[in-house]
């Protein structure tokens, strides 16, 4: 199953986070609609029993996960997952995340008041949208902000498409098709100090990347991926074109090497890649972080270049209460912060919501492993 851990979070916990958030966070929700879902359980008081939690959740009157955070004009935006309660059974191939639209979040410092903007995107204003609106992320160039997000077509096949905006939290428009060429889910576009914009993307199981090792879309190969002694499949990386709506050439794998310099392999499943890639640039090095996945953990690789090969370098976060989280990594005000999720409020895997926390290194840059 994926949801191996299924940790329900006690009441005891309900009661002191929420009560924590009462007393510490002021949430503001602007052109909230009836498409948010409350989080259901009542808050018991027991205090002594709750476990401890490093991060309170940033918003609790609707889920939200995989949290793309960005800087832009000097403001802290969110570019969450909105998950929603809709019934839908458990499976490996993640048929329960369900999600129908995205909310954007911001605040001007960590730590300050959050603004959710309402939503800025629907899947039935996506032409060419099936379901399953997962992961996103955004970028900004030239006056104009884009949405990426992951969708499954009218086939069931997941794509990635793109949207735009004139402001950070929307409401974002679609494009009539998805970008050609892409596949699987999980988009996070990194964006160099020479001008040169990235996409990475994939994701094992339900993000279908097991389904595109002949390079086009295999309905009948397994759901999941090869296991052994074998390579392990990679994220892909694509460069984007000048208009940030395209892929300018073939998308190529992120290699990740161990220590030896050979590739992950496939059995190595606490170090090869699963789902949830993000970039990022420190002191000159390029560091590709991702979730393992059935493992729980996120962890790391360094290169020198944003296409790799990466070679693995350690442990980011212990598993979270959930079944995986999913990440960003940015700088602000000259600390670096990581924003994840867990299933603190609800207990079940696909009701989750999002952290933040600092991400601290060593002198020679390696990342001090966090216990969440
Ligand atoms: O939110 C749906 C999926 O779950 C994401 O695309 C994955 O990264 C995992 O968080």
């Amino acid at each position: 199953m994926r949801n191996p851990l299924n940790l329900k979070a006690p009441a005891a916990a309900l009661a002191a986070s929420l009560a924590l958030l009462a007393a510490c966070q002021s949430t503001e929700t602007k052109q909230e609609t009836t498409a948010t879902t409350a989080p259901s359980e009542a808050p018991k008081a027991d205090s002594a029993a709750a476990p401890k939690y490093l991060s309170q959740p940033l918003i609790s009157n609707i889920y939200t996960a995989d949290p793309s955070a960005h800087v832009f004009d000097g403001k802290i935006y969110i570019y969450p997952s909105h998950d929603i309660e809709t019934g839908m059974p458990e499976n490996d191939k993640g048929d329960h995340f369900a999600m129908r639209d995205y909310h954007i979040l911001s605040m001007d410092s960590i730590g300050g008041k959050l603004t959710d903007h309402g939503v800025a995107l629907d899947t039935k204003d996506i032409p060419w949208a099936g379901r399953q609106l997962w992961a996103p992320d955004a970028a900004f160039k030239n006056g104009t902000y884009y949405l990426y997000f992951p969708v499954k077509d009218k086939q069931d096949v997941f794509r990635i498409g793109v949207a735009t905006s004139k402001t950070p939290a929307g409401p974002f428009k679609a494009e009539a098709t998805p970008m050609a060429g892409s596949f699987s889910i999980d988009p996070a576009v990194f964006q160099d100090t020479d001008g040169k914009a990235y996409m990475y993307f994939g994701g094992l199981w339900g993000g279908q990347l097991q389904r595109w090792q002949k390079g086009t879309y295999d309905a009948n190969a397994p759901e999941k991926e090869p296991n052994g002694d074998v390579p392990a499949l990679n994220a892909r990386v694509g460069k984007l074109a000048a208009d940030m709506k395209h892929f300018d050439g073939p998308v190529q794998e992120v290699k990740i090497l161990d220590e030896a310099g050979k590739p992950l392999l496939a059995s190595d499943t606490k170090r090869r890649f699963f789902e949830g890639g993000w970039l990022h640039k420190y002191n000159g090095k390029y560091y590709f972080s991702y979730s393992t996945g059935d493992t729980h953990l996120l962890v790391y690789a360094v290169s020198d270049k944003p296409t790799g090969p990466f070679t693995y370098k350690g442990v980011i976060m212990q598993p979270v209460e959930g079944w995986t989280t999913h990440h960003s990594i940015i700088e602000k005000d000259g600390k670096w912060y990581i924003f994840y999720h867990d299933t603190q409020l609800s207990g079940k895997t696909w009701l989750r919501n999002i952290k933040v926390t600092e991400l601290k290194r060593r002198a020679d840059g390696s990342i001090e492993t966090i216990v969440p």
